[in-house]
């Protein structure tokens, strides 16, 4: 297993390279050019700027999340073969950087959604909550909430200039089914295959979040049975996954750690996240220790060992603490922690042969 930390870049985080170097056991920054639009190249010069920051402190580009999927692509339109040659463009010019795992999701219109990014948790910090009742009908609300919340950042998949054009989106996406969605991620998984191999990337995508259809969009990626028709629709090692526990595990009947065992061999990239449910089908993100939720991340990280995982890994949302102004779920405090727990388990099962 490889330790890894997500950063936005520089002028784009609130926290530092120099800060994530101080964290015992990061090899590896899970980096993206968030200045780009699904769809767009990503050129070497720009990759190259990346590089040069990160060779500085150490860390290799291994991972990057995400190349983010053009709607054309994900709605079937005939414009997608264009979008999925730029795709295979950036996939050539990251190989040249050496990545290895790109991650992606095929979420339609948006990227997670949450009811509140700054909950209270009880202790005096705060954390993403997802409370149902507050999904209402209208997703432009939701947008506006969002946005005026994220402060000075734009988060991943809301950003305002897509954001101003939801009610085209959703127009767009009504012939769109559940079947025609499975349909689509096929076709592009099938077209970008060969350029895959060529470049030794492997494809690793994120399941959606939550894992349950929201604003009447279908959603994929939602449990064992569609992971399962997933690495099975395109049956090639360089059709991966990003499991992520946080997203699978906000549904309570999904058993990650058995997911983890499963799929063990197709995982590339891992995402730890601890969640917790009330009763009423709300959830709240909770710190990586396994008793503050109910994803299991003691059984997690032991399924992981237990196949001898060789891929990658990152914390994934923290909570805000100690007064931390940073991106909702990504701060520094919180996900070192989280980092440290991690690896406590890890070489604990690795001394102890547990
Ligand atoms: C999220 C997502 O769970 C997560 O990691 O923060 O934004 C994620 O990066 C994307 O869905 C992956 O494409
Ligand atoms: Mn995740």
């Amino acid at each position: 297993m490889q330790m890894t930390f997500r950063w936005y870049g520089e002028g784009n985080d609130s926290v530092t390279l120099d800060q994530i170097r101080q964290i015992p056991g990061v090899e590896g920054i899970v980096w993206a050019l968030h200045g780009k639009q699904p769809g767009e190249v990503w050129e070497k010069e720009e990759i190259a700027e990346v590089k040069k920051q990160l060779d500085r402190y150490g860390f290799n580009m291994d991972v990057v999340e995400s190349v983010n999927v053009h709607d054309d692509i994900k709605i079937g339109l005939p414009t997608r073969d264009k979008y999925i040659e730029n795709y295979c463009k950036t996939l050539r010019n990251l190989k040249e950087f050496g990545v290895k795992v790109v991650c992606y999701n095929f979420m339609p219109v948006f990227d997670w959604t949450r009811t509140d990014l700054f909950h209270p948790v009880g202790d005096g910090s705060t954390a993403l909550f997802y409370e149902k009742d507050k999904i209402v009908d209208d997703p432009e609300e939701m947008a506006k909430y969002i946005l005026e919340k994220s402060g000075d950042y734009t988060m991943p998949g809301w950003e305002p200039e897509r954001m101003a054009k939801l009610r085209e989106l959703f127009e767009a996406y009504k012939p769109v089914t559940k079947e025609k969605l499975w349909e689509n991620l096929k076709y592009f998984l099938e077209a970008i295959m060969p350029t895959c191999h060529e470049c030794d990337i492997k494809m690793a995508i994120h399941p959606d979040d939550p894992p349950w259809d929201i604003f009447g969009l279908p959603r994929l990626l939602v449990n064992e049975e569609s992971i399962g028709r997933f690495v099975s629709m395109v049956d090639d090692p360089y059709n991966a996954l990003t499991l992520c526990s946080g997203s699978l595990g906000a549904n309570p009947d999904n058993n990650v750690a058995e997911i983890v065992r499963k799929y063990c061999d197709r995982i590339a990239f891992a995402h730890v996240r601890n969640v917790k449910h009330f009763e009423n089908g709300d959830f709240s993100e909770a710190s990586h220790r396994d008793c503050d939720g109910d994803t299991g991340i003691l059984e997690i990280m032991k399924a992981y060992h237990d196949c001898g995982f060789g891929g990658y890994m990152r914390p994934d949302h923290g909570r805000h603490i100690w007064g931390e102004k940073c991106r909702p779920g990504y701060g520094l405090y919180d996900r070192a922690l989280g980092i440290m727990y991690l690896l406590g388990i890890w070489d604990t099962l690795e001394k102890y042969d547990i």
